[in-house]
């Protein structure tokens, strides 16, 4: 393993990105996002990412300079239009207008559209929660992922993430794929050499599968939950597509055209003020919240996002290690 510095991380995605060709604001948005995710624990969205951040930008499929512009849509609705750059960017330019149409309504939504999206939710989750809101946030991928019942893909991995802001404390947060798990999690098992585990794959004859290669290159990945993340993959197909004018995660796999670049299509992120909900009374119904988590954590369970934030206070402290093989490939990418 390699260790770094959250410094030296940040600055070896950034000069990869910049010296691949993205401009230094594309360059910046995207180094954070994946050094959030490295510092976090999550090497699935990690450093991992800048080698398809490369990849996409040699396939054409995403664009290096685009500009993203905000639409004031509707009272409540805000659409930012990522004109085929990373979605990071695009999120920075709408989560002002956002904020403000939530803070005026209770009720907000911003629609991200022609983005190629590869991040984690949770990063962006965390920015709403910060200034006091509630947030959901979806966004198809592409057709890896086959519904209960089948064998061919039709849905992305399709995340749901979800904030609720907590007074001196860090957010609850939830984020997680609508797949059995993240499709980079099975990318870095292939990396690594080391078989899968019975339920997240199928062959292509629907089958179980353990191997990484199968699963990823001619079978399909299974959702979480049978039915259940079955039907919510499809809604957020339908929420995160159509509903706002972009791709499925179908439509974004053909667009790719067996680049393996990233996903290209759209993304909803809702949010909501609770002071708007709630007035004077706010401050009394927020901390009945606390006596949820009270209850989950007496008893020794956990809250989602414990260890992200555990791992955050390491890496602050020892930085980040990372194997000496994506190390080797990252630093290739500077020739
Ligand atoms: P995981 O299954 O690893 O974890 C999902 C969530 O569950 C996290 O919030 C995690 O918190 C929490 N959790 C895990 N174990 C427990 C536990 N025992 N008790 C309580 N909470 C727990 O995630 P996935 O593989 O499904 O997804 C990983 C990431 O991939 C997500 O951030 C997602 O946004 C991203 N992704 C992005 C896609 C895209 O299109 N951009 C597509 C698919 C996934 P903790 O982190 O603290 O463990
Ligand atoms: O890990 O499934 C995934 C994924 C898809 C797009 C970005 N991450």
């Amino acid at each position: 393993m390699i260790r770094l510095t959250l410094i030296e991380a940040r600055e070896l995605a950034e000069s990869i990105l910049l010296h691949n060709g993205f401009n230094l604001a594309h360059a910046q948005a995207v180094a954070a996002t994946v050094i959030a995710g490295e510092r976090d624990g999550c090497a699935s969205h990690g450093l991992y990412r800048i080698l398809g951040c490369v990849n996409s930008l040699r396939a054409g499929k995403v664009s290096a300079d685009a500009e993203p512009q905000v639409i004031d849509q509707a009272p409540s609705i805000v659409r930012v239009d990522a004109a085929g750059g990373f979605s990071q960017l695009a999120f920075q330019a709408g989560l002002g207008l956002l904020a403000e149409k939530t803070r005026a309504n209770g009720i907000a939504a911003l629609a991200i559209n022609r983005c190629v999206h590869f991040s984690a939710l949770w990063v962006e989750i965390e920015q709403l929660t910060a200034v006091g809101l509630v947030a959901l946030a979806c966004n198809p991928s592409h057709a890896w992922v086959a519904p209960t019942g089948g064998r061919v893909p039709v849905f992305g991995t399709n995340p749901i993430a979800f904030g609720w802001p907590r007074a001196g404390q860090d957010p609850f947060v939830f984020d997680f794929a609508t797949s059995a798990i993240a499709r980079g999690d099975i990318e870095l098992h292939r990396r690594a050499g080391k078989a899968i585990p019975e339920g997240w794959g199928v062959d292509a004859e629907g089958r179980p599968s353990t191997d990484a290669n199968v699963v990823l290159d001619s079978g399909a990945m299974l959702t979480f939950g049978g039915h259940k993340g079955s039907a919510l993959a499809a809604m957020v197909e339908l929420i995160a597509g159509p509903l706002i004018g972009d791709l499925t995660s179908a439509e974004s796999l053909a667009y790719d055209e067996g680049s393996k670049s990233s996903p290209y299509h759209g993304e909803l992120i809702i949010a909501l003020d609770p002071r708007r909900f709630l007035g004077a009374a706010t401050e009394e119904h927020l901390s009945r919240a606390e006596v949820l988590f009270q209850g989950i954590e007496g008893q020794g369970a956990r809250l989602p996002s414990q260890r992200r934030y555990a791992a955050r206070a390491r890496s602050m402290v020892e930085g980040v290690q990372i194997p000496e093989a994506l190390y080797n490939d990252l630093k290739a990418l500077l020739a």
